[in-house]
This record gives C-alpha cells, structure tokens and sequence, in this order.
C-alpha cells in the first residue's frame, strides 16, 4: 500500500496521483493544506526535507520530486508500458519530463502565484506578460510536437502523465488554446482518461 502525500490542486500531486489511478494501485491519500503551511510542518519535513508535495512512501521506501515519483512507479509496473524500454524512445520521455519541470511549468505556477495568491494591486503586469509569452512560446513547442501523433513520447507514457496537470493549469488560467489544435486535441484525449477524472474530482 502506498501512502501519497499531496494536495488537491497541486499539479505535481496530480501527476502521481493519475499514475496511481493508471495502474490500480492501492493506494491511500494523505492530503496537506499548502495554504496553511502543513507542507513545512517538521513531521512532514522528516519526509521531504524540500517541503513540498509530493513525496510517495512505498512500504517504508520515501520518495519526493513528482517525476522521479513516476519514474520509480513506471518501473515497478512495466506492464503498463508508461517508461519506454528503447533507449531513444525513453530518452524522448525523460526529455519531456525535463522540459515540463524547467520549462513549462514554471510559468504557469508563477501565473498562479501572481492572478490567484498576489492582490490585485501588488501584481507586477510587466511579469505576468512576460510569463504569458513563455506559456505561449511552450504551447507552440507542444504544438510542433504533437502535430502527427497522439502523445509526446509516441505512446502514451509517464511524460504525458506530467504534461497533463500544466495543459488543464494553462486552461484553467483562462488561456485560449484554440490557437493550438493539436494541444487541444491531446488535451481532450488525456483529459478523457478515467484516471484524471478521478483525480480532478479529489477536492
Ligand atoms: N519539483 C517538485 C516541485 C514540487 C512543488 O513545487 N510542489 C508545490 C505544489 S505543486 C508545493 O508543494 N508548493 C508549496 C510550497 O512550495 O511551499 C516536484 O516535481 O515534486
């Protein structure tokens, strides 16, 4: 049985948290409040010294940082087929899940801090456009990538599981992804999938 340690609303979290869903797992949610501070609290730091979530404890085993959470799960279920076993195929994964913790997440989660959490008169506008223009410019990455196949590693694998939550993010943030058919298109078909409905409809 694993424990999760997440949030609702964390997209990190929910990366796991569909994994887990994907495979049928048994699996127990053990859920933080960030906007408390519960991530800090020194019992949860015993866990994750980074104070963050989330972190997956296996049967004693204590794992943080989201892909490499996935990383460890796809390899202790290769019947899912979510890590590719060729060496370039799974190179291609582990450069999409690089690129969704360097490059397009980071945008969306400080979009987040600045529409969601700042008030309206501290908010820096020159910032926000400038975080804007990187969510568009990774979109069109997204874009190139998906133009004539249905997932960005070429099946469906640990680095959509990754993508997903920051696709939904960038949507719920009120981005127009029109100017983007085939994101919408991949939006749609990994939003479809059971286990991201389980996951969006934990509150
Ligand atoms: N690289 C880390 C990032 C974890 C992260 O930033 N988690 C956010 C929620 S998505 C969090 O815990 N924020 C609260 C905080 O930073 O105090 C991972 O992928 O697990």
């Amino acid at each position: 049985m694993y424990t999760l340690y997440t949030a609702p609303a964390s997209g990190n979290g929910r990366k796991v948290h569909t994994f887990l869903e994907e495979v049928g797992a048994q699996y127990q949610l053990s859920r933080l409040d960030l906007l408390k501070g519960e991530q800090k609290n020194p019992e949860y730091l015993k866990l994750n010294p980074n104070g963050k979530v989330p972190t997956l404890v296996d049967d004693g085993f204590i794992l943080w940082e989201s892909n490499a959470i996935l990383l460890y799960l796809a390899e202790k279920y290769p019947a899912a087929k979510l890590l590719p076993t060729g060496a370039q195929d799974r190179a291609r994964v582990f450069q999409w899940l690089l690129f969704e913790q360097t490059t397009f997440r980071p945008p969306l989660s400080l979009l987040m801090r600045q529409t969601r959490f700042t008030p309206a008169d501290q908010r820096d506008q020159k910032v926000i456009d400038q975080l804007w223009s990187e969510v568009r410019t990774n979109l069109g990455i997204l874009q190139s990538a998906l133009s004539g196949r249905e997932y960005i590693g070429g099946t469906f694998s640990v680095a959509d599981i990754a993508v997903l939550p920051y696709v939904y993010l960038a949507q719920d943030l009120g981005t127009d992804l029109s100017a983007w058919p085939s994101v919408v298109a991949y939006y749609q078909r990994l939003s479809a999938r059971p286990s991201w409905q389980k996951v969006i409809a934990w509150k």
